[in-house]
């Protein structure tokens, strides 16, 4: 591609999507890169609008991660979690630091001062200059819920409930089994702004290993955004969250289950699908896949893909610049 400064735009989920960022900005320096962030993670508690995986991008790429745990802040305590737990104030699962509190209660006053989600998280940004523009999926609240077995009612009933995603993920720890999943908001959600014009705009959009179906998938339920994305005349490239059969990290088989789709990274490559993918990227040990997605249309190449270091990570961001390159999709 021609252009010194590649304009990239990356929808991101969480943890895999920030450590992928990582790799991406050190192997196009030059690059502008816009990611849109899920937003269906974001939960209110104690009053306060929590926004997980737009934190982990902003912290991760500013220097303020816990880096073992890849959310909430390094040298964090816990000193407010511990005082509204002795006044029973919960819930107690969710493990919310003082230093991250502080996010919290700036973007709960911004929020209520009027200001979208969008401003709000340019402001932030301010602080912790991530080296990329961070974009809300949609300035309106879409909320992800796993539909489950009501674990109250009793066994075999049948009864089901809905859970906020945090719920699942955090205190059940996704054990029970997840029959949908439902992004609360999303039909009413519009492209929060320069979202739709960053599309437009880019040489490349890379899709990160994160959760194709939390993560993407419900940045895709924001009307217009997977539409954007198919018309692009841009290359769309992806990672596989999937390596030999498993997520490297979190609950990805759980929810692709939920949708039907099987745990490996030719399924989830055809579940994108060639409207969307014009590439993706499969680690070696998935080397069978390859000719599987290339026979759907989508070009497909087999390399190293777990992000053991930032070495490692930028070497799987130049791989996938390459094949964005070798997919024939013109910019
Ligand atoms: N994940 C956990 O497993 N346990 C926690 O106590 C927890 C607290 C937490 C606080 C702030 C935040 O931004 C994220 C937090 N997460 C926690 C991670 C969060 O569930 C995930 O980052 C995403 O929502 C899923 O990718």
């Amino acid at each position: 591609m021609p252009r010194e400064h590649l304009r990239i735009v990356v929808p991101a989920g969480g943890i895999g999507a920030a450590r992928f960022l990582r790799g991406l900005l050190i192997a196009a320096p030059q690059a502008e890169v816009t990611v849109i962030g899920n937003t269906g993670d974001d939960i209110t508690l104690f009053g306060l609008r929590v926004c997980p995986d737009l934190d982990t991008v902003m912290y991760t790429l500013g220097g303020g991660i816990h880096e073992e745990q890849g959310w909430g802040r390094r040298d964090e305590t816990f000193v407010l979690r511990d005082e509204l737990a002795a006044y029973g104030a919960g819930p107690a699962w969710f493990g919310l630091g003082d230093r991250d509190l502080a996010t919290h209660v700036v973007r709960t006053q911004l929020l209520g001062a009027g200001y979208p989600l969008s401003a709000v998280t340019a402001a932030l940004c301010r602080r912790w200059e991530p080296g990329v523009t961070l974009l809300p999926m949609s300035d309106e609240r879409v909320e992800t819920h796993v539909v489950i077995e009501d674990p109250s009612a009793a066994a075999g009933s049948g009864r089901r409930r809905a859970v906020h995603f945090q719920e699942y993920w955090v205190r059940l720890h996704a054990e029970p089994v997840a029959h949908s999943i439902v992004s609360v908001g999303a039909e009413d959600a519009r492209p929060g702004p320069g979202v739709l014009e960053a599309i437009a705009a880019a040489d490349l959009v890379v899709l990160p290993p994160s959760n194709p179906v939390v993560s993407i998938g419900t940045i895709l339920s924001v009307p217009g955004i997977r539409a954007a994305l198919e018309s692009t005349p841009a290359p769309v490239v992806g990672v596989s969250p999937i390596v030999a059969g498993s997520p490297v990290r979190g609950m990805a088989d759980k929810v692709l289950a939920a949708v039907g789709v099987e745990t490996s990274a030719a399924a989830v490559a055809l579940h994108y699908g060639p409207a969307l993918l014009d590439g993706w990227l499969v680690d070696e040990s998935d080397a069978a896949a390859v000719p599987v997605v290339e026979q759907a249309g989508i070009a497909c190449r087999a390399v190293p893909l777990l992000m053991r270091d930032t070495a490692a990570t930028a070497t799987m961001a130049r791989a996938a610049l390459e094949l964005a390159g070798r997919t024939g999709a013109t910019a």
